[in-house]
């Protein structure tokens, strides 16, 4: 654990102020992105805090049955939004987690596109106009647990990724969604190291990618992405481990067999397809039974599809829990 994990909650400032995106598309700047770059450092307890800030979400929902599905905890804490933004995975800038923020602030999104293609009757380029026309964000206060027992409660917005896929009608035929990151060495430093196979992808079944958990995301507290959490868009399945959710996509294909998965490439003993949070099966190398929830002092006993059994466990009948699928 680094010393970021101390930082308490007295320590962590308020936030800055955002840019207004409305205000920023009437003066003629097109693609968001291009302000997501503003960003400021402090020093608390000698490690580096990014304050990265990004414009605000337009059109935030907050659906009233949002408790009852299991779109939003509410009986936990959310974790500070300064740790979500300077703890991270995103091994194309580095893979050290409180350098990601730094080394991807100035990541440009301006023009960003998704390509959902493969098995449907109507594959598209999406931008992200495109994508914002398809349903207005949701907050969805989710769990994150990484495959390294750490956790989080992060309060997204996006909307389901069943959504989109509705909308280029996949086949008969399409029986897995495999998922894509930009792949540009330039843009993502990192990528000219071996550390990953590039680009990263990611895959789901397709009942796991239609069911409404899966998130397609888009924002974080309120505003849109910032580069480190995987701007402008990225997937979140709350019930699998953190690495099934891909950042910053610009390929999402309808596929007939499985697609190969980044970790599951890099090491098949350690990390399945699918991946599913399970305190009873074991990482090779440490136990998977408890976490540590970013910013509290003792451990908790991880949950069984980190709690979201209730809606996603009949996914999987008949699958043998202590099988590393
Ligand atoms: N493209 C890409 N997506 C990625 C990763 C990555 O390195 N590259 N890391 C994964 C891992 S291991 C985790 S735990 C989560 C972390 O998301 P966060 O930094 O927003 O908390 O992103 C996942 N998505
Ligand atoms: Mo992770």
């Amino acid at each position: 654990m680094s010393t970021h994990d101390k930082i308490s909650e007295r320590e962590i400032t308020p936030r800055e102020t955002y840019f207004n995106r409305r205000a920023l598309m009437r003066g003629g700047v097109v693609a968001a992105g291009a302000v997501a770059t503003g960003w400021l450092y402090r020093r608390l307890n000698g490690v580096e805090i990014v304050s990265t800030e990004t414009p605000e979400l337009v059109g935030l929902t907050k659906p009233a049955d949002a408790a009852a599905r299991g779109f939003v905890i509410a009986n936990e804490d959310l974790t500070p939004r300064d740790s979500i933004i300077n703890y991270n995975n995103f091994y194309e800038f580095t893979t050290s987690k409180d350098g990601v923020a730094r080394a991807s602030a100035d990541f440009k999104t301006a023009g960003w596109k998704i390509s959902v293609e493969g098995l449907a009757n109507k594959p598209k380029v999406f931008d992200l106009d495109d994508l914002w026309r398809i349903s207005p964000p949701e907050e969805r206060i989710y769990r994150m647990r990484c495959v390294e027992a750490w956790s989080m409660v992060i309060p997204w917005a996006g909307f389901s990724l069943s959504k989109l896929l509705a909308k280029v009608e996949p086949l008969g035929s399409a029986k897995y969604v495999a998922f894509e990151t930009l792949l540009d060495p330039e843009r993502m430093p990192n990528q000219k190291s071996d550390a990953l196979k590039w680009p990263y992808v990611e895959g789901l079944r397709i009942d796991e990618a239609m069911h409404p958990l899966a998130l397609l995301t888009t924002g974080l507290y309120g505003h849109e992405l910032p580069p480190q959490d995987g701007a402008p868009v990225r997937l979140i399945t709350p019930w699998k481990y953190g690495f099934k959710g891909i950042k910053s996509i610009v390929k999402i294909s309808l596929v007939a067999t499985r697609p190969p998965t980044t970790w599951n490439h890099s090491a098949p003993d350690e990390y399945g397809f699918f991946a599913n949070v399970n305190p009873t099966h074991d990482h090779p190398r440490w136990s998977q039974a408890t976490e540590q929830r970013i910013g509290e002092s003792g451990r908790r006993k991880t949950l069984l599809f980190n709690g979201y059994a209730e809606q996603v466990a009949s996914l999987y009948s008949g699958m043998d829990l202590h099988v590393n699928y």
